[in-house]
């Protein structure tokens, strides 16, 4: 909203290389796992996306991030929470081999030295409530999390995409599907 798709575009090419050297040695307060907007006082984590992309979707409509978070740091990432101003609700969702999508159950994590695809008909960052439409070629932003009290900070371009349509409707998949998620 604040910069062209071009700008974004060419501020993850300049950041990507920036974000592994920049984790700050303040040591800080451990994750509070609130929702407080004191993101400023994070660390940056060693993680950035790899053709990171939004589908572009109407305001209060939901929609799917994708891309591949990859994890340059050392240590195991467990990813404690997403947040964006562009959305109401944010949960990291996977698609069962029937097509219905749910929240994912238990720690996501990012290997040391590896990656976290994120893909239509895979796992995906599910943004719910939108609070503005997205549009192709606008971009999108959120914060990601990590146990260690990390963050990042991601801006993707939002694309038109016919796909990605499993079952992207309400709560009510999750209630259907929650109980045999957990046996
Ligand atoms: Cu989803």
């Amino acid at each position: 909203m604040r910069r062209t798709a071009l700008a974004a575009l060419a501020a993850l090419a300049v950041a990507a290389p920036l974000l592994t050297g920049c984790t700050a040695a303040e040591g800080g307060s451990p994750a509070t796992g609130g929702s407080s907007g004191e993101s400023q006082e994070h660390a940056h984590s060693q993680v950035t996306i790899a053709d990171g992309w939004a589908k572009a979707a109407e305001t209060g409509g939901m929609t799917g991030l994708f891309g591949t978070l990859e994890n340059h740091g050392d240590h195991d990432l467990v990813i404690t929470g997403v947040e964006s101003d562009a959305a109401e609700m944010i949960e990291l969702h996977e698609v069962t081999a029937d097509g219905v999508m749910r929240e994912i159950e238990g720690p996501t994590s990012i290997p040391a030295g590896g990656a976290l695809e994120l893909a239509p008909g895979a796992n995906h960052i599910m943004l719910m409530g939108l609070t503005r439409e997205l549009l192709a070629g606008d971009e999108v932003e959120v914060t990601v999390r990590f146990d260690d009290g990390t963050s990042v900070h991601l801006a993707v371009l939002v694309k038109d995409y016919s796909g990605a349509n499993e079952e992207y409707d309400d709560g009510s998949a999750h209630a259907d599907h929650d109980e045999r998620a957990e046996h």
